[in-house]
């Protein structure tokens, strides 16, 4: 029996949820996405926020799994994509998003509508499946914040571009890592 399964311990801070996903205890993690409850205190040195679009803020790493915490100003956006043919979970730390849900028609080359939700506090969302695309949009009153694990790490993903109806492969980067500026 692999570590992952003899593992199952309640993560209640962001140490011991990065110590868990170093030792690729993944079982334990998925197990209790919902239930994970970080305190914002332990967030505060990935928060950095921009007028002109969501940032992107690295707080752990390796060849596995990538930790980011996302900052969005009241009404920023994703574009539709997806990421990368990688298994992707996204908690709401505070706020609310909508989530549309998409599928690609290549012929039509048309983006196929599968189902939309709004995401409160704590809630998950997961898009496991490499054949679906998302498009998240922060629709509180104010900022929200977004938890993000990627398993493996994404460097680019493929962005729907609505004018002229083609994919478009998009470079993701940083706005900082492990509580730094760059
Ligand atoms: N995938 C987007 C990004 O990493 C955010 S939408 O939720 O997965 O920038
Ligand atoms: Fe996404």
């Amino acid at each position: 029996m692999s570590f992952s399964k003899l593992s199952k311990n309640h993560i209640s801070n962001l140490s011991e949820l990065v110590i868990s996903l170093q030792r690729g205890e993944y079982e334990n993690v998925l197990s209790q996405t919902e239930q994970i409850d970080i305190p914002i205190e332990d967030l505060l040195p990935y928060i950095n926020w921009k007028a002109e679009r969501y940032t992107r803020n690295c707080v752990a790493r390796d060849e596995y799994f990538e930790l980011i915490l996302l900052c969005w100003e009241k009404g920023q956006k994703t574009a539709i994509h997806c990421h990368d043919e990688q298994e992707c979970w996204v908690k709401v730390i505070f706020g609310s998003f909508a989530e549309v849900i998409y599928t690609h028609d290549e012929e039509a080359g048309e983006m196929e509508y599968e189902s939309s939700e709004v995401l409160s506090e704590n809630e998950v969302t997961s898009i496991i499946e490499s054949k679906f695309f998302h498009s998240l949009e922060n629709v509180n009153s104010g900022r929200s914040m977004s938890l993000h694990l990627y398993m493996r790490p994404i460097a680019k993903c493929r962005v729907y571009n609505k004018q002229t109806k083609q994919l478009e492969m998009k470079e993701l980067s940083y706005d900082s890592l492990s509580g730094k500026r760059l």
